[in-house]
Formats: C-alpha cells, structure tokens, sequence
C-alpha cells in the first residue's frame, strides 16, 4: 500500500505512548564488561549500545557501529501557556472517588496528524476536544459535544485500534461500569461493549493496559481497580480480559487476585522474550503491609500467575501511582519508573533478563524528586503520571513528573510543583521546570507530552483536579511569537496488517551519530493517561536517523534514514519510510 508524500495519513496509522531510549554513564550500571557477557537476546538484537564511562565525567557512547560520539545536553525548553486562547474549558472534579484519576488521552480522530484530546472529568462530564492548532502555532481545540463520550464517572482514558480497522478506540475506565468507544472517524464514537462481549462491571477502575497475544484479532486488555466503591479496602476485582475462542467478542475476565488498589498498569516485554507481562503498581496507603508492587506472567494460552521471590521478584512497597518504562542504559532493557508519595523508583534488572530481578537507581539518576523543588513546601511530594521523551530534541531522554497533594493530606506538600528532570549525556537528570517556565501549584494528575501543533517540539497537557487543564506549547529557545526549535527531530509511526495495525510491542531503534535508542510501542502505564500516535525522537545537531523497527512477532525490519524534521510512516514490508507531510488546520 503506497501514498504519495503530501497524502493524509493512514487512518489511526500510529504508535502508543513512547519515549525514548538514553545513555548510560553513572557508576552504578553495568560495566561494559557485564553487558557485553549478556547472552544473546533470542528474540533479536535489541540494538544494544555500550556505554564507557569515565566515572565523574561525561560519558563517552559506543554505539554498535563503533564510532564514539559525544552528546550535549540542551537546557531546559520554554513554554508559554495557551490554555486560555485553546479554548479549553472543563474541569475534572469530585470528591473522594475521584481523588485519584483526573487522565487525558491524546489520539488523532479526525486523521490530520494532530492528536485529540479526551479529558476524564471526574464527576463532570468527560470532554473530547478537536485540535486545530496552526501547524507551529498557537494551541486551538474546539469542542465535540456528544452524549457518547460525555460520559461522567470517568477517571481516565487510552486509546488504542481494538478492532484493527485504522480508526482509534478508547477504552473508558470509570467509577462505575467502563465502557469500549468504537471510532468511527471524525471525532466520533459508539459503545461498542455489545459489539466486544464486554461487560464493563462495576468497579472503581483506575488502570489499563493492552497488548495482543499470539495471532487473537482482539488485544487482551488488563483492567486495574482501586478501592471496592463506598468502601476502604482494596478491590480484588482486577481483571484480565483476553478474546474467546473464534476471536472478535471477549471471553469471561480472569480475575488478577491478589488486588491492592492499583492505579497503574503496563504489558512490557521486560526481557525481550517476545512475551508481554503485566506490571502493575499498588497504592500502600490501603493495602498497608499486606500488598505489594506486582509483575504477572502473561503466558499465551496459560492462567495469569504473579512472578514470586522464587523467581527473583523482589517485593515493593510503595503508594505506586504510575508506571514510564523505557530503556535508559542502552542495554535494550526497559528501566521502570514508578511514581509514589516521597521518593519515587527508578528500577533496573540487577542480574539480566532472565529473572524479573530489579534493583533501585533513581538516587544515582537524580530522579527521587521526593520533595518540592521549590515553592517552600518541605514535605514529600506526591507524584502522578511519569513520562520519558524529549522535550528539547537533544538526543537525551527527559522525565516529565506532575505533582499535587491527593486533597488536603497535611503530612504532604501543598503546593508540590511537577518536574521536568531533563537528560544529561552521563545519564542523571537536572530539574528544569522553572527553566521551562512550568512551575505551578494546582493539584496535577494525569498528562500527556504530545506535539499538538507538529512543529516538532513536545508540548504538555496537564490535568489538575478542580481546575482547568493546562496546555503548555513548547517554544524551544524561542518565545511565544517566535518558537526557535533547539535541535532536529523525528516523528515515526509504524503499520501493520490486521490484527494490531499499530504495532502495540514492536520496539523502534533509532540510531543517531553511532548512538540507538529503543523505544517499546505500548499502550498503558502513566496515570490514567494513554497516547496513540507519533514516536517522536529527538536528534541533537544530527541532519538524520537510521530507524529500524522488530515487529510484535520478532521480525526485523531493514534500517531506514529518516532526515530531520520529517514525518514518517513505516509500514511492514516497506523497504523505504512513507513520508507524511502535515496541512495548515482548517480552521
Ligand atoms: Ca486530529
Ligand atoms: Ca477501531
Ligand atoms: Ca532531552
Ligand atoms: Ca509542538
């Protein structure tokens, strides 16, 4: 299937949620030695990338062509707030059912290239709002009223191609019975529970995540639930829900017991098997001592079957809250960031893949962001949605947190601004939100950092409970009239045929100046808050990337150049990318 540049993109062509892969550099890491004695990854190279470092120094990289190339590391972006001239009004609120939640998934549905808002509103009605931002320009939405997708109750959203037709879906996660929306182009939606065989029960449900197994048409979605409703104690009605035999209608839910108030879910490929497990990140603050942080063996055909310390799984106990994977080392291993109250994670394999064995290096990493960075609150901070990618389009992977006290917990900070840790070349993070000019104090939940406007720069939407979201535009080193990008890019999205024409598990390897990142193609994990559409990648003074894409199933595509400031998209089979250029909006 072939479009000429210029075309409008493939209906729901596109990836999910990603970041991008960094640098490895400080002491605690494997040596290269270590690395390099790893066995082989049967499920194919990952595009491993060795890291010498100079401990104390910058770090000097070895990509797999051999050829060192050192990178540098870009200040923080500056943002302006369009919030006002986007023309966004809605609010999530509610009392204690909706403390927790408050997400907004970003997805093209109207197949212009620009990602779409739905923003959860809590006991407000949900809201789905239509981009149309002048390419480089101001943020502009228009609101899509409709009784389908206003629904109330809702604490979040991902989208996701559930019956592999090219237009995106959404999989709505309520305090009350969740509901499957069929896309039907755009912008608009049906129920399609029906359709699917699926009953959306009635649990508070505050997580998600999908994947496809095997050959199923359908993915196999994992609901995640908090407290049982009007109660205090963890619900055990997680559930796993995978196609019945024949394959386009759900089967009954496999419940996912022990439950302990989850709020955070995402299927990974942590090994690099070719099999997709479920992490899953538990709230201490009701399961007290008896819960734990949770990995589930997702063997196609087989029950679900959390792994145990027999297997190497070492138990956790945190106020898990969201979950951002993405490989920092450069060894092809996810790394795995949890957001929770005081210091948050940051998880590595201790031993290799063969045992979901991790150990903590968010201190080493300069990612505990445990208390307010500024503002004077000196109590812990209380962390929401994590996600990796670059926000400056240096080559070096950033971490954008939001932060908000849950209500009005007095042994908590109040006013807890969010983080914008940005990357440096040996592999710590600096905070830069005040740089970036993001320092608030409302009370953030779910986000997303997208590129609303194409320009190539990742802006952030924010949702804070009881208050207007925020959307931040990233200007770069420029200002508000005159954005001034700080270094090139790309934008990717992948297609397959039917089933899973997104590509949900295939991992992207972009190699830039003898350095690749890896970036795992998910739906899942943050909180509340999922995003379907452009891998973006950040390539620092680079005029190109070589791009090659491992499919779900293993295969290995070819290497690709893909030149700075473009988008493209990668199609299975295709020897070349298909360009895709972005039109001025409508209006
Ligand atoms: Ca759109
Ligand atoms: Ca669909
Ligand atoms: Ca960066
Ligand atoms: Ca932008």
């Amino acid at each position: 299937m072939v479009r000429a540049a210029g075309a409008r993109p493939a209906r729901g062509a596109g990836a999910v949620r990603a970041g991008c892969g960094s640098i490895p550099g400080v002491p605690d890491e494997p040596t290269v030695a270590q690395t390099g004695r790893r066995r082989a990854l049967r499920w194919g190279a990952p595009g491993a990338v060795l890291a010498v470092a100079a401990a104390g120094a910058v770090a000097v990289l070895t990509g797999e062509g051999g050829s060192a190339a050192p990178v540098a590391a870009h200040a923080a972006p500056r943002f302006v707030d369009d919030t006002a001239a986007a023309g966004i009004a809605h609010r999530y609120d509610g009392e204690f059912e909706f403390f927790v939640g408050g997400g907004v998934a970003a997805f093209d549905c109207d197949d212009d290239g620009r990602a779409d808002l739905y923003f959860a509103g809590g006991s407000e009605p949900a809201a789905l709002y239509r981009n149309r931002s002048p390419l480089g320009g101001e943020l502009r939405f228009t609101r899509e009223a409709s009784p389908v997708t206003d629904l109330t109750s809702v604490t979040g959203a991902y989208p996701l191609d559930i019956d592999s037709d090219g237009r995106v879906d959404l999989a709505v996660l309520r305090h009350g019975p969740d509901v499957l929306l069929r896309g039907l182009g755009d912008c608009r939606f049906e129920d399609a529970g029906d359709r699917f065989g699926l009953d959306g029960g009635t649990a508070w449900t505050t997580a998600f995540s999908a994947t496809w197994e095997g050959a199923n048409r359908l993915p196999t979605l994992a609901f995640g639930s908090y407290l049982v409703p009007g109660g205090d104690t963890c619900d055990d009605r997680s559930r796993l829900v995978r196609p019945a035999p024949g394959g386009d209608r759900y089967g009954t839910p496999v419940t996912l017991s022990p439950g302990a108030c989850t709020l955070s879910m995402l299927f990974s490929d942590w090994s690099r098997s070719g099999r997709r497990d479920l992490r899953v990140s538990n709230d201490r603050h009701y399961y007290g001592t008896a819960g734990s942080e949770q990995l589930w063996r997702i063997e196609p055909g087989l029950p679900p079957r959390p792994y145990t310390e027999a297997d190497g799984w070492r138990p956790l106990q945190i106020w898990g809250m969201g979950i951002a994977s993405q490989d920092l080392t450069g060894d092809g291993y996810p790394e795995v960031f949890l957001t929770s109250q005081g210091d948050n994670k940051l998880q590595t394999l201790d031993a290799g893949p063969a045992r979901p064995a991790y150990r903590d290096i968010a201190l080493r990493r300069g990612v505990t962001a445990q208390r307010p960075f500024t503002g004077g609150d000196v109590l812990p901070s209380t962390a929401w949605h994590p996600q990796f990618d670059d926000v400056n389009n240096d080559g070096l992977l950033d971490l954008f947190i939001t932060k908000g006290n849950v209500e009005a917990q007095t042994d908590h900070a109040a006013r807890d601004p969010s983080n914008l840790l940005i990357g440096q070349p040996d592999g710590t993070f600096v905070e830069g939100a005040a740089a970036a000019g993001i320092v608030t104090f409302e009370r953030a939940r779910g986000a997303a950092v997208v590129d609303l406007n194409l320009d190539g720069m990742l802006d952030l939407v924010v949702v804070h409970r009881r208050t207007t979201p925020t959307l931040w535009r990233n200007v770069g080193r420029g200002d508000a009239d005159r954005p001034e990008p700080m270094g090139g890019w790309i934008s990717v999205r992948l297609r397959q045929a039917a089933p899973n024409v997104d590509a949900v598990g295939a991992w992207a390897e972009v190699r830039v100046g003898g350095r690749t990142l890896v970036r795992e193609v998910t739906v899942g994990g943050g909180h509340v808050s999922g995003q379907h559409g452009w891998i973006h990648a950040g390539l620092g003074a680079a005029d190109r990337a070589e791009v090659r894409v491992q499919w779900p199933d293993g295969e290995l595509g070819p290497w690709m150049t893909v030149r700075s400031g473009r988008f493209v998209t990668i199609e299975r089979g295709a020897a070349e990318p298909l360009a895709w250029q972005p039109e001025d909006a409508d209006g």
